[in-house]
This record gives C-alpha cells, structure tokens and sequence, in this order.
C-alpha cells in the first residue's frame, strides 16, 4: 500500500534545516507539507526542496490533519512534524505497520523500549497530563494504549474519514484516538523517543490543552458513536 508523509509546520524554519535531509524519504511515496501560515521561510523552504506545500484554509493543528487527509494521494497517511520532538528514523516502522494491516500506528513516548526527553516540561505537567488522557482512554473505551495523544502516528486515510473528525487544534490525536477505539480500528504502537525541540517555539499552551482536552473527553462520553 503507498503512503503519504504529511509534514505539519508552523514556522519550523529551523527544525526543517536541521531535519529535513535526514529523513528517509525512501520509505514513502509521497511528501505533503500542510502548513499553519509560516512566515519565518519554511514556505520557502518547502519551495526550493520542491515540496508541494498546501497553506491551511482554516486555522489550527487539528484542521492540518483535516486538510492533509484531502490533499494525500495515497492510502497510509503518516504525521510527522519536524520540530525536532519526533525521531524520522521511526518513520519506516510506522508505515511497515500499517503495511501489515493495523488502521492506526501510535509511535509512542511511554511503552516499553520508549523514552521522552521533552526539555521544555521541566515541571512534567506536561508528561503527567499524557498519562492521564491516556489512562482516561484506556478506562473508558478500553483502548489498551501507551500514548493516546502523541502526534507522531499513521493512520489509513479511509479510516479517518469515517472519524469526521472536528477538533481544530492540538486535541485532534486525542480524538482520532477515542474514536478510533470506539469504531473497533485495529490499533498498534511502535516505541518512539521523543527529543528535544530543535528551535522555534512550542504552540501548545499547557493550560489550554489541558481545558480542550477535558471538553473533549466529555463530549466524547456523551456522543458515542455518533460522529
Ligand atoms: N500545519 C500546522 N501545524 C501546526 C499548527 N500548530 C502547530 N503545528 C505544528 O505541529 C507540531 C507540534 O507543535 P508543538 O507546538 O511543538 O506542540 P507539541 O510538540 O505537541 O508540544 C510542530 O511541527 C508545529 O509547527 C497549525 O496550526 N498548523
Ligand atoms: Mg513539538
């Protein structure tokens, strides 16, 4: 099954510079880059590597998902965001997964042979909150996950679709995760190690994660499996 690598990018000038050649590139057959609305040069970049770039319509990580599963030619739809917090090299495990049959691949920061190594979340607010989404996913919906929120994933093109999902920021791999569960999709995680961001700043305030996220999870509680 073919695939598309999808970058996600709001001014990533300097994680580009420093990643982007280390990718293996080889693995895919396709590489989309949905960007926010850059304005420090990662459009430009994305010009001269010759990277169709699409600008987002709308606002927000979770609409970037929404706009890369539209624009993708192809089946196997792997998010990667090069900011320096998601290793490529694991880039071939998740489409060889996806490959052998799993809608849903989770390259994930807390399984066994995992490791994270975010600097910025010196008070672990940030890790603690993981594991409590993840915990909530796994009680409520039975999910058996490790991470249920990272964005560093694939999954099936055909399979989001069917997800209709509708958040528009950060929350959007938390619900991709609980609906994906509640749909019965086949769910597998490969061990990742999340590092250090390499320059530029993180978009996601913790505190207005943290209140998304919990808006999310009732309204999840409440629709079942109409979506
Ligand atoms: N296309 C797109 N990418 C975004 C947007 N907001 C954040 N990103 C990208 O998503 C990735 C993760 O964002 P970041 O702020 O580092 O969040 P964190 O790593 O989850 O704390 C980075 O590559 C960002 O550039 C957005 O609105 N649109
Ligand atoms: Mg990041």
């Amino acid at each position: 099954m073919k695939s598309t690598l999808i970058l996600l990018t709001l001014n990533e000038i300097r994680g580009l510079n420093e990643l982007y050649d280390k990718i293996p590139i080889d693995a895919v057959d396709e590489v989309l880059a949905i960007d926010g609305g850059s304005t420090d040069g990662t459009l430009e970049f994305y010009k001269d590597k010759g990277i169709k770039a699409v600008v987002q319509e709308i606002p927000g990580r979770g609409r970037a998902f929404i706009e890369g599963m539209k624009h993708a030619k192809h089946e196997n739809l792997i998010f990667f965001s090069p900011d320096g917090n998601e290793n490529q090299e694991d880039i071939p495990k998740i489409v060889k997964k996806l490959n052998e049959g799993y809608d849903l691949v989770i390259a994930s920061r807390f399984m066994k042979g995992a490791k994270s190594d975010d600097s910025d979340d010196p008070l672990y607010i940030r890790h603690l909150g993981n594991n409590f989404y993840t915990l909530l996913v796994n009680l409520f919906w039975r999910a058996n996950v490790t991470d249920a929120i990272n964005g560093f994933r694939g999954i099936k093109k055909s399979k989001l679709k069917q997800l209709h999902s509708d958040a528009t920021g950060h929350e959007i791999e938390f619900q991709i995760t609980i609906r994906s569960t509640k749909l019965g999709y086949k769910i597998g995680e490969i061990p990742t190690h999340e590092l250090k961001r390499v320059g530029g700043q993180r978009k996601a305030n913790t505190a207005v994660m943290g209140y998304r996220f919990t808006r999310f999870f009732i309204k999840e509680l409440m629709n079942g499996k109409r979506f």
